[in-house]
């Protein structure tokens, strides 16, 4: 992502009445460490349940593809993939013949992520491609081979309604008949149990958060002193919606080189960071309907906080 959209960005949304920054700038290099950190706190379950659901259930997945071989698993934005991971073991060790093809606009994470990949599963056949998803979607679609798209992690959780809608029927688009995705939706459940992963205890969320603005100061030359702001996570269990936000502590004035622009803060104030929306079982399945998808299964951990579920192109 060029700086310049990042400038851009950030000035639309600091200049904006209800003032926000996107969770997709969270993770740059130190960022993304926090989020790291974030994975291994007790309160945030998603990752374990993920990690649990693709252990112990791979062979139940893989099962229910029905594609000929070979094919592809194609996954957007990977991560460390130690959760993939566990399936694709599955697959090496009963001689599937297939392809990873996991796909990012970091050059720098696919080349980590393929060392790792190929250290753990020396057997592995490893496709990266560095790039828009859509774009590689349509590439691989016209050689014909059947493929699974993984978007896990919950990251569809950080859409709105409609972006999810124009997300899966881009997908779609581009998907052939047959072709399947597995997508990584958090459940409702307990409000304390949300309430806690999102405002953890250590202040490692908060972190994360405060980071945006490190972020700014760093690669923008902003002076925000993050110490006068404030970290607020709220859980509204009737939309299944968490909002994160940054909290101006005083009033105050933050200006940014890049873009030269000065930026008023009233005290209070809230800069908007993420959305973290969670999902019913039925909403899972009317998304899937509306956008072009049967669903095939839903495949959940054991304390039900958590679902992998596999659709097809119908
Ligand atoms: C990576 C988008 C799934 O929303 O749960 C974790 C990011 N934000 N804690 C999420 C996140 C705050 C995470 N996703």
């Amino acid at each position: 992502m060029s700086d310049n959209t990042f400038a851009k960005d950030v000035h639309r949304g600091l200049s904006a009445p209800l003032k926000h920054i996107s969770s997709k700038y969270f993770y740059d290099d130190i960022g993304s460490g926090i989020f790291q950190d974030i994975m291994k706190m007790p309160e945030y379950y998603p990752t374990a349940c993920e990690f649990e659901i693709l252990s112990l259930q791979g062979e139940r997945i893989i099962d229910r593809l029905h594609f000929q071989e070979p094919f592809n698993i194609v996954e957007f934005g990977a991560g460390d993939g130690i959760k993939t991971r566990q399936l694709l073991k599955k697959l090496i060790s009963s001689g599937t013949d297939f392809s990873y093809v996991p796909i990012d606009i970091s050059k720098k994470a696919i080349e980590e992520l393929e060392t790792n990949m190929l250290h753990h599963l020396p057997g592995l056949k490893i496709n990266s491609k560095i790039g828009n998803y859509f774009s590689m979607i349509e590439e691989l679609s016209a050689a014909h081979t059947p493929s699974l798209y993984l978007f896990l992690g919950g990251n569809i959780g950080n859409y709105e309604v409609n972006e999810v809608n124009d997300l899966l029927t881009r997908f779609n688009e581009s998907m052939r008949p047959g072709d399947k995705l597995l997508t990584g939706f958090d459940l409702q459940k307990n409000p304390a149990t949300i309430r806690c992963a999102y405002d953890d205890p250590k202040g490692i969320t908060k972190k994360f958060n405060i980071n945006l603005l490190h972020r700014i100061n760093r690669e923008l030359g902003g002076n925000f002193k993050t110490n006068q702001f404030d970290f607020y996570s709220h859980y509204n269990p009737m939309n299944g919606e968490v909002r994160s936000y940054l909290v101006s502590l005083v009033p105050q004035k933050v200006h940014v080189q890049r873009m030269d622009k000065c930026y008023t803060f009233q005290q209070n104030e809230l800069i908007w960071t993420e959305l973290s929306k969670k999902y019913t079982l039925t909403e899972i399945e009317t998304t899937a309907r509306n956008n072009g998808f049967q669903v095939v299964e839903h495949f959940l951990d054991c304390k039900h906080y958590f679902t992998d579920s596999l659709w097809e192109k119908a």
